[in-house]
């Protein structure tokens, strides 16, 4: 029998979209339970940790945002090819973590860094054509573009400055699953 999965957490995307993709772009189906503001103080005894987002894997819960995308990423052969490859997209996702927790706290001047860093190292992976490690996406495409959604959220046009991570996100956007997951999300404020 297929794996339920139910996925929680508030009606946006913030810390909680880039699992999303995962099932999108691993074409996985899962129940996307969206918290109301209203909701939260009550159903937040339900949480493992107080916080959004957790998830429920045939009714076991974990949670732990970055927890749960690696999760879902192993299961769904999203980690890179070796043990390299592992160890680069970890990476991947722990900078781009905390580059997403100071653009929430500084706004945009804290991307401009980490944004020219980003593009020079996918610069290095087939001229920054395709991935950010070896040649197939990974979990570490998938939380840099939500990254890079992120700021253009905040500033449409931000990205213009950094025309190889620009074309990168678009590339991402376009992956069978994750296009059609974009289109059909629910439109939300953030
Ligand atoms: N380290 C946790 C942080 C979770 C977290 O702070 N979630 C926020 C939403 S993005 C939350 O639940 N805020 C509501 C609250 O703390 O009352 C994770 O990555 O899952």
């Amino acid at each position: 029998m297929a794996t339920k999965y139910v996925y929680h957490y508030f009606n946006g995307q913030g810390r909680g979209e880039a699992v999303r993709w995962i099932f999108a772009l691993a074409g996985e189906d899962f129940v996307d339970h969206r918290i109301d503001a209203a909701e939260w103080p009550e159903f937040r005894s339900q949480t493992p940790f107080g916080t959004l987002p957790f998830l429920e894997v045939d009714g076991k819960i974990l949670g732990e945002s970055l927890t749960i995308q690696r999760f879902l990423a192993r299961r769904f052969g999203l980690v890179g090819s070796n043990e390299w490859e592992h160890a680069r997209v970890d990476e991947l996702v722990d900078y781009v973590t905390a580059k997403a927790e100071q653009v929430r706290e500084h706004y945009l001047k804290a991307a401009e860094t980490p944004l020219t860093k980003l593009q020079d190292m996918l610069a290095q992976n087939d001229k920054g054509e395709g991935y950010f490690v070896g040649q197939a996406p990974t979990w570490a495409d998938i939380a840099i573009t939500c990254y890079l959604d992120t700021i253009e959220n905040f500033e449409q046009g931000f990205l213009a400055k950094y025309p190889t991570l620009k074309a990168y996100r678009e590339r991402v956007r376009n992956y069978k699953g994750i296009k059609d997951w974009i289109a059909k999300r629910p439109k939300t404020a953030w």
